[in-house]
């Protein structure tokens, strides 16, 4: 598709803007859209953070629908910017949001969680297989975290990812998760999403997703007062009318194009030289991300919250494909895996590429 060359007016004196979209397989030129009506404004949405205090993190996690509108590319556009669309949805979510808070914990910090789902009862007959007949049905995993993934103490689930597709937490229940970080815990980022069989697909592209940041006393993460940390959830959704009904709808409607915090080619806005720090989570359910951010280089520090004790990785248009895809540790990003990286704004204005 030929699109007219998007304009180049950003105001380099105050901010530089990276247009950070995605496209499949092109090198673009992309730039952040300023304007000389004013500062060009960051659109990367960020979640919402939570941290434990006094060595204790309790939440209400409440499954339940929401109702918003969003605006995504129903198809990749490679140019910037890229065609896209309102689109009202009704998608299950945690707390009524796409995108659950970011925990953020100590290690020796006790998580508490109650689910308490929110969900219509399940709607029979969605398919002749019956264990996806319970699309509203839930349960919670923390990916990635070292704990027991079968943990139940009369009253408290810790990690539970044995349910069958019948049990789980049905509409109108609720139950209480409590888990402690490992004093061996190693830092870095994970996530948390439900996992119950035959529901979790249609969940969890809906966006019913949360990050964990674990933090360690000798850090071996990227972590300074002075450089911003930003978490940063790639996920499609998949859309019947604005909705994932069913686990054919998750499985077999139109995919979005990615989505970076639920916001289709969202803009960054960093100074010159500004230095951040990314976690980039893959939370859609099928779809590799190869991230290549143009004439800049990501410089991955941890993947899966295993530092590369302080070697950086780069990760560029030269390097996109160097593993094929295949040899962890790889640049793609799988579904449910984390790049974390830091990343310096130069003078130019890039577009970030998905190189898949
Ligand atoms: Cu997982």
């Amino acid at each position: 598709m030929n699109k007219p060359a998007p304009s180049f007016n950003v105001n380099r004196r105050e901010t530089l803007s990276w247009a950070f979209g995605l496209s499949v397989g092109s090198v673009l030129a992309g730039c952040g859209g300023g304007s000389s009506a004013g500062p060009t404004l960051d659109t990367l949405s960020d979640p919402q953070m939570l941290a434990a205090t006094n060595k204790l993190l309790s939440m209400d996690l409440n499954a339940q629908y929401a109702s918003q509108t969003m605006t995504i590319a129903l198809a990749q556009d490679p140019g910037y910017p890229g065609a896209a669309k309102k689109i009202a949805t009704s998608l299950r979510s945690f707390n009524g949001q796409y995108m659950a808070p970011t925990l953020v914990l100590n290690i020796g910090d006790t998580l508490r969680i109650n689910l308490i789902n929110k969900l219509p009862a399940n709607v029979k007959g969605q398919s002749k297989l019956d264990y996806l007949n319970h699309q509203n049905s839930t349960n919670l995993h923390f990916h990635g975290l070292h704990v027991d993934p079968k943990e139940f103490r009369p009253g408290v689930f810790g990690d539970y990812v044995v349910d069958t597709a019948e049990a789980g937490v049905q509409p109108g229940e609720s139950r209480q998760h409590e888990l402690t970080i490992p004093q061996v815990h190693t830092n870095g980022i994970y996530w948390y999403h439900p996992h119950l069989h035959g529901s979790s697909n249609a969940q969890v592209s809906s966006g019913m997703f949360g990050a964990i940041i674990v933090r360690d006393p000798a850090d071996k993460f990227i972590t300074s007062p002075d450089i911003r940390e930003r978490v940063i959830h790639v996920h499609k959704v998949s859309l019947k009318d604005g909705k994932t009904e069913s686990f054919y709808d998750s499985a077999g409607a139109a995919a979005s194009a990615f989505l970076l915090n639920g916001a289709y080619q969202p803009t960054i806005v960093m100074r010159p030289g500004e230095v951040q720090n990314w976690h980039l989570l893959n939370t859609a359910s099928f779809y590799p991300f190869n991230p290549v951010l143009d004439d800049h280089t990501l410089l991955a520090y941890a993947k899966d919250g295993n530092v590369f004790d302080r070697k950086f990785k780069s990760i560029n248009k030269a390097t996109s494909t160097q593993f094929g895809n295949q040899q962890w540790p790889g640049n793609a990003l799988y579904p449910g895996s984390r790049h974390s990286v830091v990343v310096k704004a130069s003078d130019t204005p890039a577009f970030i590429t998905c190189a898949l």
